[in-house]
């Protein structure tokens, strides 16, 4: 039966599904043995056990935290059990995790538009779901509420003393009187009980939900009542739960922009903002971000749930603290090709699942240097387009990488000041590859689709460019000897970002290490400060992709090393939607003051503000990296970088959150095994 939209956005039903100690109830299904028991999955890192990515509400409840090394939390809790991540390469290997975020996502796909946030956390829009069943089959015509339904907390309820839980949520959903807003989530409520019993039921992890009628507060909401619980925010109690909500909990909150609230005007909660004009907010932060943060401390927020499933980007990173930093350009060399290696295996497999091919690959890395004189100079991020072939990719990052490292070691590089030498030192180390295009469809293989390119000149040898691009390391390494005609082939011959490096000497100032070449292609990120500023793109355009730093020339030159995209760049089916690139964040660190917007309302003319403001600068897009990735990147940068990107997780406004000692539902489902 067709259903008449919602007039207004309130109407809508979003809810946020978050997977509960993810990588604990991946290993726990590993080995049942361990379920019930307090587990926490360490880093591959013997140092003290390594450190813990993820613990159990078992382990949580006797003190132990996410910030701990094993040692630590053994000694808080005797009992507990840890498990090593995998690891592959010599590293920590996600794939594990990745797949099983993976059978989430497509079990609750199935319910609506589905947005895959990160490698444990969706977005439903079941907006059209909960208006079929209130058009159909509304909660107060049905027998029965489902037991899990009716233990969702509902924020603002009024209970008398003494009144039945569950009762209460059961009148809740079921009021005749409700206005329809009300009867929307209240449809919610049971749809996502279903969805989160049936993601157990079909992968045995629990997860919990927030239930709210936009992204925002269904974030907001999911992290307050863990694990295997969903809470609800009905539009009359939006203003209660921001009232008391530190500032710094709100999604996008958690960086500079958040802190310059709490110093510049004295912000605590997100309800101090709304002493604040419109205007009055505009002025210190700009008129789209000032009529952002009016709206959010009203709970207002356009931003839509995307259809995507697949991650934005791909990344592979390291992490070298102590006494394992990196000191060789060969090392660093060595561990380059290993987690260029694991990026092109998850390239491959993209492309030949899903037919897309990601264009740039960008490099971040972590350094200190002995006499430091600038110590809070940060190693550059550099990126250039990705090529296909793994040798190519571990090549490019290697160029990166030392691009970055003379532009860190400034003009004088390691040359010798005094008697002693200037040294660096790696402490983390990242690749990701990102603007994931789709090949257009349509085109039966991306061979066929290279060929049918007029300006592409064919590869001279039948099949080289099917290798060029396959999906195998060893077989695109077998066309190895075809590079030029392979490069030429899969690049249309225009122009190039070609960076000459004219830092005097720099190259017989690396140690006795590997020279460093002197031109190579690439593009510089603007990464260099702790200004992190987030803002949406240039709808869909590269505007100012050309950065120059001292000592550094920008020329254009035929080198014959264009991304793949080059290719897509003039078809018109180009897959990311106006909208999609409207929404990505853009981070400009070079910018002086924060700005930001999550919503599409207001982002073309926050492109243009942005826009005015960096013309000259290269950001990349930050939207273009899927958060699951920053999992995988040294914590350095995910510090960096989850401060504006994934700002809080648990945004409990000040509710006591992951405990364990409410009651769990479905958390029980399975009992402690005997070891
Ligand atoms: P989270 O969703 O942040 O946490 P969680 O699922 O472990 O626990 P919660 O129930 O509180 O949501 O992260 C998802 C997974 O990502 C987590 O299980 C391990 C991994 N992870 C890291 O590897 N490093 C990190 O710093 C964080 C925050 C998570």
């Amino acid at each position: 039966m067709p259903v008449a939209r919602p007039e207004t956005s309130d109407a809508r039903v979003i809810a946020h599904v978050d997977m509960d100690c993810f990588y604990v109830q991946v290993e726990q299904r590993k080995q049942p043995e361990l379920r019930g028991l307090p587990t926490a999955v360490v880093q591959y890192n013997e140092w003290q056990g390594g450190g813990l990515i993820a613990v159990s509400y078992e382990a949580r409840r006797c003190g132990v935290k996410r910030s701990m090394r094993g040692e630590e939390a053994k000694a808080a809790c005797p009992d507990i059990q840890l498990v090593q991540v995998p690891v592959a390469r010599g590293k920590a290997d996600l794939n594990t995790y990745r797949t099983a975020g993976s059978e989430v996502v497509s079990i609750l796909a199935q319910s609506g538009k589905c947005e895959r946030a990160s490698i444990d956390e969706v977005y439903l829009d079941l907006t059209d779901a909960a208006e079929s069943m209130l058009a159909d089959a509304p909660p107060e015509s049905l027998e029965s509420i489902d037991e899990e339904a009716l233990k969702s907390h509902i924020l603002g309820i009024n209970r008398e003393d003494g009144d039945d839980f569950k009762e209460s949520v059961r009148d809740w959903i079921c009021r005749k009187d409700a206005d329809r807003r009300d009867k929307l989530l209240g449809c919610g409520i049971i749809i996502v009980a279903e969805l989160r019993k049936q993601v157990l039921k079909e992968t045995e992890f629990s997860c919990s939900a927030g239930v709210a009628h936009n992204k925002m507060l269904a974030k907001l909401a999911s992290g307050m009542n863990k694990p295997a619980q969903q809470t609800v925010v009905p539009y009359a109690a939006v203003q209660e739960l921001l009232t008391s909500l530190p500032i710094k909990k709100m999604k996008q909150l958690g960086g500079k922009l958040g802190t310059s609230l709490q110093t510049d005007l004295g912000i605590v909660t997100v309800g101090d903002l709304l002493q604040f004009s419109e205007t009055k907010l505009q002025e210190h932060y700009g008129i789209n971000t000032g009529t952002w943060l009016w709206n959010i401390a009203r709970g207002i927020s356009g931003e839509e749930v995307q259809g995507r499933l697949l991650p934005k980007s791909h990344g592979s990173g390291k992490t070298f603290p102590g006494p394992r930093a990196l000191r060789s350009l060969s090392n660093v060399q060595h561990w380059l090709n290993q987690l260029s290696e694991e990026l092109y295996e998850r390239l491959s497999s993209d492309l030949e699942q899903n037919k897309r091919i990601a264009s740039t690959l960008t490099l971040h890395a972590t350094a200190f240097r002995s006499k430091d004189s600038d110590s809070h100079k940060k190693f550059p991020s550099k990126s250039c387009p990705l090529r296909y072939g793994v040798t190519k990719v571990q090549e490019d990052a290697f160029n990166l990488f030392q691009a970055a490292l003379r532009e860190y070691m400034g003009p004088f590089g390691t040359k010798p000041q005094g008697n002693k030498k200037e040294t660096w030192r790696i402490t983390g180390l990242s690749v990701s590859a990102s603007k994931i295009v789709d090949i257009p469809s349509g085109t039966s293989s991306i061979m066929r689709y290279f060929q049918s390119q007029s300006t592409i000149p064919s590869c001279s040898t039948s099949g080289c460019l099917q290798e060029h691009v396959a999906v195998t390391p060893s077989a695109s390494e077998s066309c190895s000897e075809q590079k030029s005609a392979e490069t030429e082939a899969a690049m249309p011959p225009d122009k190039d970002m070609s960076i000459t490096d004219t830092s005097p000497d720099l190259d017989n100032s690396y140690g006795n290490m590997d020279m460093v070449p002197e031109k190579f292609t690439c593009q510089d990120v603007s990464c260099q400060s702790n200004e992190a500023t987030e803002f949406p793109t240039q709808s869909g355009s590269n505007k100012g992709t050309q950065t120059k730093t001292s000592g550094q020339k920008i020329k254009e030159k035929s080198r014959g090393m264009h991304s793949v995209v080059d290719i897509f760049k003039n078809y018109s089916a180009a897959p990311r939607s106006k909208q999609e690139t409207q929404e990505d964040s853009t981070v400009s660190l070079t910018s002086n003051r924060g700005s930001l917007s999550s919503s599409t309302s207001h982002s073309s003319e926050m492109n243009k503000e942005v826009g005015d403001r960096r013309e000259t600068e290269w950001g990349y897009k930050v939207g273009e990296i899927d958060q699951s990735v920053f999992d995988e990147l040294p914590y350095e940068i995910q510090r960096e970088f989850r401060s504006f990107l994934r700002p809080n997780k648990r945004p409990n406004a000040g509710k006591s959150k992951g405990d364990g000692s409410a009651s769990s539902g479905i958390a029980h489902y399975f009992p402690p095994l005997k070891r």
